[in-house]
């Protein structure tokens, strides 16, 4: 067996059971798409992702990458390339493309499920193979020329990347100093260093075309300065498709990292040997926008892979526990001939492994309810509440999935007490591959000041508002006929909470254009805000799912249900309470962290 553990059950309850997935089926963009199609896609993945994708998973991290300065190329590992070939020759590259670019059309929930399959069996795979994902984008916004560009790299399967970052441009893509200079025939030339970039190099695709964000020369500061530019790393003649010259754009390093080794970080120096060529997207200067449609997707995946991987270290850690005998049952901790338990008996290790399922199942459940807006989407472009939701639910995704899932990974290392400090084990590769989620695509940080100014504030609370209705008529029905009325108004106490959160930080936003200091008091607490909604929607779609499980188990006994109904109901009187404190502690802040003098830090 490979270290990849699935969990289609979990997949198939959520898209199926929880959220309707059904209905959509058979009409509109998914008229082709049926239940079958959709059960036989996640049962294909499945395997593939616990086989062949999941092989090379070690290989990766102990052979990583081997890159070669000289001439600036890399070598992957023959594992990963034979896992790589499988992905792609099976065409999964293009599972998300819609019909009309050749891909089954299928909805963006059903492309979730299976994007966490693959993602926790080999994350950096799913990167390498998200060419055609890439240049879906470019075709949507890019001239004729570009969209032409766009089939061929579908059609050979090309790898991509997104170009933001620099050394002095990280958080703060506005600083980037990377240039455009417009070229008499209509081409620019790129001039610059980018760093951190992912996929930028290796050896198993053909071509690999970058959209790179520079600034044309004279254009203003920040990110609206920035364009965005199509520079492949050959050039390519449009009508045959043929590959041309190698463009002037070469990987000059590649980072040695914590984890994810496989994935290639590289350094990219554009135009220092000869010119970097490169298309202007679309012919309009609109580079941050058209960046944030690629960056959409890859905060989605980045939450997706962590929560994926939380998902197959929580099932690690069980195998694990229910396996180890250790100890005797605590109720005859004083007779020493009492007979060794397995470690799932003690108290102490149960309620770990229920955390770890909680939030595992929670936030899988938050992943595929956010893809339910983008199907939405898909269905009807002009959705406006659908978009706002998504808009909403994003830094959640990321923002909770990346911070939440590294921590608990480590309480699932510490299931296999000292085995899991091992690499005969894949928790400890976990944690390292798991603990970039929370640093790339925007970090933690940025989740929450997105979360907050951008998705709650410059939307004038509506999705935020329609979010908390929602929840508040949860808890104010008889879901679960009496079973869940404990939790439900431990669920209507957390969400008055998270409220008042909102409704202080709001106060002090609005204070701010007064007294500039009071946006501090914001400041401080927009990661508390983040991680603190993060756990009110954790805690009601588990409820939800409760809720469903209980109806069935009044048909009978399914173990299936029975843990859904428990993990509802243990994070509800364990985790949701703390939000009580989180209030108080928001509440209370004041200026003091932010009048402290430097030196006393
Ligand atoms: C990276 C890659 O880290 C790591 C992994 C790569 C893996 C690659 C594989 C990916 C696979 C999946 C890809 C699939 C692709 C496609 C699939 C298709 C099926 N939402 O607030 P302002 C825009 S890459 C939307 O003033 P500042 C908006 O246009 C590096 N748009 O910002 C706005 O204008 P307006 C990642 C947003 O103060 C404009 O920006 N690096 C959003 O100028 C300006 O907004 C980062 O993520 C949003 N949430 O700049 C950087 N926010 O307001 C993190 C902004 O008029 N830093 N816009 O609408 C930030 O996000 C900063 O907050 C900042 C601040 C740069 C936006
Ligand atoms: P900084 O921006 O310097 O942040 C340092 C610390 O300060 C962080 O804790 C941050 O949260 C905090 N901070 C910064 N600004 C604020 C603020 N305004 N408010 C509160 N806190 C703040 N980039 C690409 O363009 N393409 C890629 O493919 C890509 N892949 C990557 C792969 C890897 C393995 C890594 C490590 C990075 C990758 N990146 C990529 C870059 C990544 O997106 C950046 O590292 C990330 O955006 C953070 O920037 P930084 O590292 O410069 O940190």
């Amino acid at each position: 067996m490979g270290h990849y553990k699935s969990n289609v059950r979990d997949l198939e309850f959520n898209l199926f059971e929880v959220f309707g997935r059904r209905e959509i089926l058979g009409t509109g963009p998914y008229a082709d798409i049926d239940e079958d199609v959709v059960r036989g896609i996640l049962d294909e993945v499945n395997r593939l992702a616990t086989d062949v994708l999941a092989e090379s998973f070690e290989e990766g991290d102990r052979h990583p990458p081997v890159f070669d300065a000289a001439t600036s190329s890399v070598t992957m590992p023959e594992g990963v390339k034979k896992s790589f070939r499988a992905l792609v020759e099976g065409g999964w590259a293009h599972l998300d493309l819609p019909r009309e670019l050749g891909g089954p059309g299928i909805p963006r929930s059903l492309a979730w499920a299976t994007a966490e399959m693959i993602l926790g069996a080999n994350p950096a795979l799913y990167m390498y193979a998200a060419g055609p994902n890439f240049a879906y984008t470019l075709w949507e916004v890019g001239t004729d020329a570009q969209k032409r560009f766009a089939e061929l790299a579908i059609e050979r399967d090309w790898g991509a990347t997104m170009v933001l970052t620099e050394p002095d441009a990280g958080s703060d893509v506005g600083a980037g100093r990377a240039k455009a200079i417009r070229q008499p025939d209509g081409t620019w030339h790129i001039e610059g260093v980018k760093r951190f970039i992912t996929s930028a190099e290796h050896d198993m695709s053909e071509n690999i075309f970058h959209l790179v964000l520079a600034r044309p020369e004279g254009h203003g500061p920040g990110t609206k300065g920035l364009s965005m530019f199509l520079v492949p790393k050959f050039h390519v003649d449009l009508e045959t498709g043929e590959l041309g010259e190698r463009n002037g754009v070469y990987v000059t390093n590649v980072e040695k990292k914590m984890g994810l080794k496989v994935s290639t970080t590289c350094e990219l120096t554009f135009g220092d040997q000869h010119p970097a060529i490169g298309w202007l997207v679309g012919e309009v200067h609109e580079g941050i926008r058209q960046m944030f449609m690629v960056i959409e997707h890859a905060r989605m995946m980045v939450g997706t892979k962590a929560i994926a991987t939380l998902s197959t270290g929580y099932l690690n850690a069980l195998e694990y526990a229910k396996s180890r005998a250790q100890g005797a049952d605590l109720t005859r901790m004083a007779d020493k001939s009492a007979p060794r338990v397995p470690i799932t008996h003690h108290p102490d290790v149960r309620r770990e492994l229920m955390l770890q399922k909680s939030y595992v199942e929670g936030m899988r459940a938050l992943v595929l309810y956010t893809a339910t807006f983008q199907d939405a989407i898909q269905i009807d472009p002009g959705d406006r509440h659908a978009r706002d939701m998504n808009d909403l639910l994003l830094p959640l995704v990321k923002g909770v999935g990346s911070e939440r899932s590294y921590e608990l990974l480590a309480r699932s290392l510490q299931t296999l007490g000292g085995s899991g400090y091992l690499q005969d084990y894949p928790i400890e590769q976990y944690i390292r591959d798991a603990k970039i989620d929370s640093l790339y695509e925007g970090t933690t940080a940025i989740q929450g000041l997105d979360l907050f100014f951008r998705k709650i504030l410059r939307n004038q609370g509506a999705a935020i508002n329609s979010l908390l209705a929602e929840i508040n008529a949860f808890a104010a029905s008889d879901a679960g006929n009496g079973r869940l009325k404990e939790e439900r108004k431990l669920l209507a106490e957390a969400a008055a909470d998270i409220k008042a959160m909102g409704d202080t930080m709001a106060g002090w936003a609005l204070g701010a254009l007064e007294t500039p200091s009071e946006v501090y008091k914001v400041g401080l607490n927009t990661t508390r805000l983040l991680l603190g909604l993060g756990d009110l929607v954790i805690g009601w779609l588990l409820l939800r799912q409760a809720e469903i499980a209980l109806a069935r188990l009044a048909e009978g006994e399914d173990p299936f249900y029975q843990g859904k109904v428990a993990a509802a109901s243990f994070f509800a009187t364990t985790v949701l309470p703390r939000l009580a404190t989180e209030r108080r502690v928001l509440t209370a802040t004041g200026q003091d962290l932010m009048d402290l003098p430097e030196a006393a830090f």
